[in-house]
């Protein structure tokens, strides 16, 4: 029968079979030698053996896989983002907004705490996400606000909550997934690199999966052209430059530079852009040498 990896503790992996049933596993002869390791979010081929067990026979190739935290075959990302408490880093979110775009990623931009931020900020924020292509949710954990909206859309596949430390993901896990709440973060903790969730488990949710991650989430991805970056700014699509390859720097006639004089796309979204444009040819003058 097939089934899902949903947790990998002390190397033993709980696979939840497509009847529901669930099984803790083990690795066997080939399988453990070719395969090595599995990872939370595989497809595996499994053989019940006693009661509540199973041996993992088979492993499907894996769609992707994201490092931190180690879960194979993402469909999706909650970018957790908060404007207070600690402020959340713009820069560091689209840097995020980004990779999952390389990636080949859906992401959804998910406001925490709105509770503790400024009506105006969040507007501000809000509407340039919006324009930018992304589903944006407001939501306070605390005050259970603004959670209907953000549950309530149908997804698939497996989801991931990532975002700064202290940002609200753990919170905001355990207020839509009732159960044995996750470790959330006491404030003064915040940015030590305290790892408060340990394990990386996998529950199911209104059809889809969603992943309790560990204290620190990142996202790799290497973009294999400027072009690959230029087209993760959705926004810029509204805007024609005189060049069709145009990458919005010094190129006369061009209407993204012009669109950002007119705040028509946010100035810090663009700054990033230009950031990233500039690591990626350092990154390849390097590798060149
Ligand atoms: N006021 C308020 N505090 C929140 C909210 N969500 C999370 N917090 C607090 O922010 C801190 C960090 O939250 P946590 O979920 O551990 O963040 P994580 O590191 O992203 O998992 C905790 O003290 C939470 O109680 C919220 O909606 N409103
Ligand atoms: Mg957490
Ligand atoms: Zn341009």
């Amino acid at each position: 029968m097939r089934g899902l990896v949903t947790l990998l503790e002390a190397n033993r992996p709980t696979v939840q079979a497509d009847d529901g049933s669930v099984y803790l596993c083990y690795l066997k002869g080939r399988i453990k030698r070719d395969v090595g390791r599995v990872m939370v979010g595989d497809w595996v081929e499994l053989e019940p053996t006693d009661p509540g067990e199973a041996r993992i026979v088979a492993i499907q190739p894996r769609v992707n896989t994201l490092v931190r935290p180690p879960v194979a075959n993402v469909s999706g990302l909650f970018v957790v983002f908060t404007l207070a408490h600690p402020k959340g880093s713009l820069e560091l979110l689209d840097k995020r907004l980004v990779a999952a775009r390389l990636m080949g990623l859906d992401a959804e931009l998910v406001l925490s705490k709105i509770d503790l931020a400024d009506e105006p900020a969040i507007e501000t924020v809000d509407h340039a996400y919006q324009g930018a292509g992304y589903r944006v949710w407001r939501v306070s954990s605390v005050e259970q606000v603004g959670l209907n909206p953000l549950i309530s859309q149908e997804r698939r596949g497996v989801w991931v909550l990532t975002g700064e430390s202290g940002a609200g993901k753990s919170t905001l896990l355990n207020v839509i997934i009732p159960r044995e709440p996750a470790p959330t973060q006491s404030l003064s903790r915040i940015g030590r690199g305290q790892q408060t969730t340990r394990w990386v488990r996998l529950y199911p949710f209104r059809g889809y999966w969603l992943a309790d991650s560990p204290g620190y989430t990142a996202l790799q991805a290497a973009a294999s052209s400027p072009q690959a970056i230029e087209r993760a700014f959705d926004e810029f699509r509204a805007f024609t430059c005189r060049f069709k390859d145009c990458l919005h720097g010094q190129e006369p006639g061009c209407g993204v530079v012009e669109a950002v004089s007119e705040a028509r796309v946010a100035h810090w979204r663009y700054h990033h852009y230009r950031k990233l444009l500039i690591d990626w040819v350092k990154t390849y003058e390097t590798k060149r040498r």
